[in-house]
């Protein structure tokens, strides 16, 4: 009885005192001050690395004497920009874990004369910071006093790496810094781990766009699939056809400049995260209309025009000279390997009833007007092709069951409950895939999503090793209609990072209780928290500072 009174009053009034009776203090040596703690420092680090053992140990450290340095050996630079940047943006996020806690709770420790110096140690293999499809991102972290070490095959693994070293930084209830002693071997296990934003359903402000790719990367996320375009607003704004904005977006000021569009890429890339463009067509183009007279397809009504527009003309004459060059101009702005197609969701019926269609199809014996579709996907797969790039489709492109190039990627985004059976046809015929049918954070419920989310396999659908490694990986989807500036960080975040965690780290964690995966990714909401991002919460409770 008297335990219980006293563990309320501890829990309820004297939480951090109480919180700092678990931590024993032991100065080792007169050099650091190490400590022993029951914290369970592997259940903070989100998403869980394919190998890690931690100790009890954690060290102290003082905020202003941590240092990161890059080690060169032989040829290599001792400063990278992409790293340099790094540090400075992890010293900040690591300095300031206490942002959130009122001035009246930070004291001046009593161990400030102690050494507190934590230096990380970050070694490459290789100075290459291309980032292509196979970049690398592996890295192996040794967590020690007074230096850690940082091993990675280039700078995009050392990120991934950092990212883990900060996670393993926690503050207790003395306010001051702990570094948790652990060693962790870690490398994705997909090689595409994305986020769809659709920034024309609602435009989403450059700003804004660069604290997703910010969160994105520490969960470790590596494409930011950029649907930039869609039936309501055309934002891109091209030099070639400057009516396509000027007449399609919502407003001048709800537009993408060719610096917007660079700054977006490059802070994306300093991220090592890369930029997937989206441009949708035929279907889900009304917006792309108003700028581009003759482009899509005049529906007709009791054989006359009734003035609707359908899906994009593929015979009409302004449209391939009009493709040909937007896609141009997009290829040498957008440097990323891949370009989205898109090619979902046509609706045939507008085509069905336009005569110069019909005679078309007549002469060139089409039966069904998803081989007109395809007609269309296949002329555009190859003047992008010709443009040196390569390209992913929605599913109904392969569901057309027309021939389609063999290096297409399908992107499998139907049937929440029966995308299993889609991923095995796709695989089976040949095609690699990427997931997205069980990622529709854009939709909340009342029930605790993010379990749907994180027990969602992309490759647990019942075909072979070899179809299995067709799957490159999948994506995260944030359809936009009921999004916008006010509410798309709390809507993605935390709920993309279960989808995070599935990518990163493959399987293996996707059998832990619902208990366990609560505790661990409330841990990590109450960290995007503490950095500054307002992430909604999973279900009732709150964030307690000092964590734990
Ligand atoms: N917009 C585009 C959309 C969707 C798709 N394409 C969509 C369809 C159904 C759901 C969510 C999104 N809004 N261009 C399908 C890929 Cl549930």
């Amino acid at each position: 009885m008297l335990w219980d009174i006293l563990f309320i009053l501890c829990s309820v009034i004297l939480s951090v005192y109480c919180e700092f009776s678990k931590v024993h203090i032991s100065p080792k040596s007169g050099s650091y001050v190490s400590i022993t703690t029951k914290t369970n420092i592997s259940s903070y680090v989100w998403p869980y690395p394919i190998k890690m053992t931690c100790t009890d140990n954690a060290y102290y450290i003082l905020r202003n004497e941590m240092h990161f340095a890059l080690m060169s050996p032989g040829e290599f630079p001792n400063s990278h920009p992409i790293l340099s940047n790094a540090f400075n943006e992890y010293y900040h996020i690591i300095h300031d874990l206490t942002k959130q806690i009122p001035d009246s709770f930070i004291q001046k420790s009593k161990f400030e004369v102690e050494l507190g110096f934590i230096q990380l140690n970050v070694t490459l293999d290789i100075d290459d910071a291309s980032l292509t499809f196979d970049t690398k991102e592996d890295y192996n972290l040794s967590v020690g006093y007074p230096a850690s070490t940082l091993m990675a095959t280039n700078v995009y693994g050392a990120l991934r790496g950092i990212e883990t070293f900060s996670q393993l930084i926690l503050e207790y209830s003395d306010n001051q810094l702990y570094v948790h002693e652990c060693d962790v071997n870690d490398a994705p296990y997909f090689k595409h781990r994305g986020i769809l934003y659709d920034t024309s359903r609602h435009f989403l402000p450059v700003p804004l766009l660069k604290t997703h790719l910010d969160v994105m990367a520490w969960n470790k996320f590596n494409i930011f699939h950029w649907h930039i375009v869609d039936m309501q607003a055309f934002p891109y704004v091209s030099d070639m056809f400057p009516d396509m904005s000027a007449k399609g977006a919502y407003s001048s000021r709800h537009t993408y400049s060719k610096s917007d569009v660079q700054e977006v890429i490059t802070h994306a890339n300093m991220h090592g995260i890369r930029v997937m463009v989206e441009f949708d067509t035929p279907g889900h183009t009304d917006s792309w209309g108003k700028g581009q007279p003759g482009l899509l397809t005049p529906c007709y009504t009791d054989d006359k025009p009734d003035g609707t527009y359908g899906p994009i003309n593929a015979i009409s004459d302004v449209t391939w000279p009009f493709l040909t060059g937007l896609f141009k101009e997009i290829v040498s702005e957008f440097k990323y390997q891949y370009i989205h197609l898109g090619g979902d969701e046509v609706n045939f019926d507008c085509w069905k009833s336009n005569p110069y269609i019909q005679q078309w199809m007549k002469e060139s014996n089409y039966t069904d007007y998803a081989m007109f579709e395809q007609f269309y996907m296949n002329k555009l797969i190859e003047l992008v092709e010709q443009l040196g790039k390569s390209y992913v489709v929605w599913q109904e492109v392969f569901d057309n069951g027309n021939k389609i190039k063999q290096d297409t990627i399908i992107h499998v985004w139907k049937d929440s409950h029966n995308w299993e059976e889609e991923m095995n046809n796709v695989t089976a015929a040949g095609y690699h895939a990427l997931l997205s049918s069980c990622w529709y954070i854009n939709l909340i419920s009342h029930t605790p999503d993010y379990e749907t989310y994180f027990r969602c396999d992309p490759e647990k659908f019942g075909g072979t090793n070899l179809q299995e490694i067709l799957v490159l990986g999948g994506e995260a989807t944030i359809w936009a209609e009921l999004v916008d500036g006010t509410n798309s960080l709390s809507r993605v975040w935390p709920r993309a990072s279960p989808i995070a965690e599935r990518l990163w780290t493959g399987s293996s964690t996707i059998d832990i209780s619902n208990d366990e995966l609560y505790d661990r990714l409330h841990k990590h909401r109450c960290r995007l928290l503490n950095r500054g991002i307002p992430a909604e919460p999973l279900g009732p409770g709150y964030c307690t500072y000092p964590w734990e």
